[in-house]
């Protein structure tokens, strides 16, 4: 089979966008190669300097591990020196990260990133994740500022993710379908795997973390309930698959089809994952997919953002399993989303 590596791609989709002038392919390009770095890195956590936990803890309040530290300044390493990004948002960084270089001084986009999402599960060689948002900026000039980032998700020009599992995969849609590549470590490219993703309308995963089942929203509740039911003509009980790294249990659900909640909790009073560096990006790659994203109520990408980690409930994946999902919460509905 001929091989179709990412830059080739990006060259030969650029004909979709007669207006760029190949920024975006470049910053593309960029993504490429800082998520082959990291890979190399995430690869050899088990040897003992990068392991661990710095004893810092982020604006989450969870503990860093190296290895999140290390793909965060990759990842802003690459955009600086790409020369096409004026700002950067991380999970990382309590406040943006404004570019002022001079070869960034023309830069259209702002990207806003989780540099290694699932870090918890680093020590314990499960898959982790990098997720991004690419905005065009609309500050007018100079380094980007917090207003760049106070965009809807419709506004996304480009999103997606890196999954460091059982091989690498870069994910991404520009609005024009989704499309996967696999790094292919003999010749150190990402190559189309994947091309045009789309996940199945239906399935029979659900992927939500049980454990917090007493402080879930009642419907959300009821539904577990309608996953677990024996009913043959719509499969069920469906199989529930949690690993607790949602690059993981998404891109999982998004090939064989399925749903993935993390509705609100006491812990997580409006919910854990964040709006702008994990479900925008995720549900504008499930929508192109074909899939649903939502926040229980409203479309996650029609959300009004007005902080910077913001969080919000999730609820993601196969269209008519998101829809159900919705349906009883609709129906038991105690308070507003
Ligand atoms: P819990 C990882 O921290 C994350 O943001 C998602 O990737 C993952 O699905 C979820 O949180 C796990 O959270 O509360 O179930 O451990």
């Amino acid at each position: 089979m001929k091989v179709k590596t990412l830059g080739q791609f990006i060259i030969e989709k650029q004909s979709d966008f007669p207006y760029a002038k190949g920024e975006l392919s470049r910053l593309l390009r960029d993504i490429g190669i800082a998520a082959k770095i990291v890979n190399r890195e995430v690869s050899k956590a088990g040897l003992v300097e990068i392991l661990g936990e710095t004893g810092e803890t982020n604006v989450q309040g969870e503990k860093v591990k190296k290895l999140d530290v290390f793909a965060n300044e990759q990842f802003i390493a690459a955009f600086k020196a790409g020369g096409e990004v004026c700002a950067i948002a991380s999970e990382e960084n309590d406040d943006i990260i404004p570019i002022d270089t001079e070869i960034s001084k023309n830069a259209k986009y702002v990207v806003a990133m989780d540099p290694l999402d699932g870090s918890s599960n680093i020590d314990v060689n499960v898959s982790v994740g990098t997720i991004f948002s690419i905005y065009r900026r609309t500050s007018l000039s100079g380094p980007g500022t917090i207003l760049d980032f106070m965009q809807r998700g419709t506004e996304q020009v480009a999103a997606g993710y890196i999954i460091y599992g059982s091989s690498c995969m870069l994910v991404y849609t520009t609005g024009k379908g989704v499309n996967g590549f696999t790094l292919d470590p003999s010749i150190g490219e990402f190559c189309l795997s994947h091309p045009n993703m789309r996940t199945p309308q239906n399935g029979n995963v659900y992927s939500i973390n049980e454990g917090n089942y007493l402080h879930f929203p009642d419907g959300v509740k009821k539904y577990i309930k309608y996953c677990q039911e024996e009913d043959k003509a719509t499969n069920r009980p469906f199989s529930s698959r949690y690993i607790g790294s949602g690059v993981a249990d998404i891109h999982r659900n998004l090939i064989t089809g399925g749903v993935y909640i993390y509705p609100t909790t006491t812990k997580s009073p409006k919910g854990k994952l964040r709006l702008l560096y994990e479900c925008n990006p995720l549900a504008y790659i499930l929508e192109q997919a074909g899939g649903k994203a939502s926040n229980g109520a409203k479309r996650i990408m029609e959300l009004d953002i007005n902080e910077l980690h913001q969080r919000t409930p999730l609820f993601i994946g196969s269209s008519q399993m998101v829809d159900k999902a919705l349906e009883f919460m609709a129906k038991y509905k105690t308070e507003e989303v």
